[in-house]
């Protein structure tokens, strides 16, 4: 029998090796892959929130964290996808037009995939066109955008506004975040929230998915 308690720390420390050994283990054995999500892996996501919030875990923690998921999960998607198991919600993501840092944004991805949400990844440098038809098309509840320069900024109002011109703003969700965003500024520019970091990202988006 996997010991599926090696999941959850292997995952908390950052050990992709093990997650990953376990996590095939568990497969063989037929165990429900649900179960490894939600009962091993995502506390453990979420205990790695804990521990980055309150300064016991920094960026390079999260980053181990983050890919050991993300290496279980590649294993497990397929099998979730034909239990036919429905996602918290679906979200399209990406940093914004003009910005090329993306190691938030893939943290925000990572722990959003971690807490139940289906996630569209649309890399770094995406054109609010690129946001509207995406959103349009995988038919998303959320979209999170991110933004690491002052100057790129002004591309999440940009995007909202061709959000709102596409008629879409009424069943889409806009989420925002990176270091130089403010609560204020998701305010300002009409958002419906922001996230300072992955873990508030993923009580964010639970809220709004929720209303
Ligand atoms: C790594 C880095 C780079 C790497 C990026 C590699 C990559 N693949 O991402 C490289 C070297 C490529 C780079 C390039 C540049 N960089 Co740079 N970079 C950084 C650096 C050092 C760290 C950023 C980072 O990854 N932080 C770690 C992650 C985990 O944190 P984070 O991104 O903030 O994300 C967290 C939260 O913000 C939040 N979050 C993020 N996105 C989202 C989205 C949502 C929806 C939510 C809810 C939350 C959320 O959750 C995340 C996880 O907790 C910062 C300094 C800094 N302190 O931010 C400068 C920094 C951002 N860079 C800067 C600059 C100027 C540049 C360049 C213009 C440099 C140049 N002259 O070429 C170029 C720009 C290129 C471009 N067009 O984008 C400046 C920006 C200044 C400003 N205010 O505009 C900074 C602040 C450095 C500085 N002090 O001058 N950079």
């Amino acid at each position: 029998m996997a010991d599926l308690s090696r999941l959850h720390e292997a995952i908390l420390t950052g050990d992709s090796k093990t997650a990953i050994a376990v996590t095939k283990e568990a497969i063989a054995e037929n165990t429900d892959p649900l179960e490894l999500v939600t009962n091993y892996m995502v506390p453990a996501m979420d205990e790695v929130g804990r521990r980055f919030e309150c300064e016991e875990y920094f960026v390079p923690e999260l980053l181990l964290a983050a890919r050991a998921m993300k290496g279980s999960l590649a294993l497990l998607r397929p099998l979730l996808a034909a239990q036919g198991s429905e996602p918290v919600g679906r979200v399209v993501i990406g940093t914004v037009k003009g910005d090329l840092h993306d190691i938030g944004k893939n943290l925000v991805a990572s722990m959003l995939e971690g807490g139940g949400f289906e996630v569209i990844d649309l890399g770094t440098d995406v054109a609010p066109e690129k946001f509207v038809q995406m959103a349009q098309e995988r038919n998303a509840n959320i979209v999170c955008l991110s933004a690491l320069l002052t100057v790129t900024m002004p591309s999440m109002k940009n995007t909202i506004e061709a959000i709102d011109k596409a008629g879409l703003r009424d069943r889409v969700k806009v989420m925002i975040g990176g270091a130089p965003v403010t609560k204020q500024y998701a305010s300002e520019i009409g958002a419906d929230g922001y996230g300072e970091n992955a873990n508030e990202a993923v009580r964010l988006a639970r809220t709004l998915v929720a209303k």
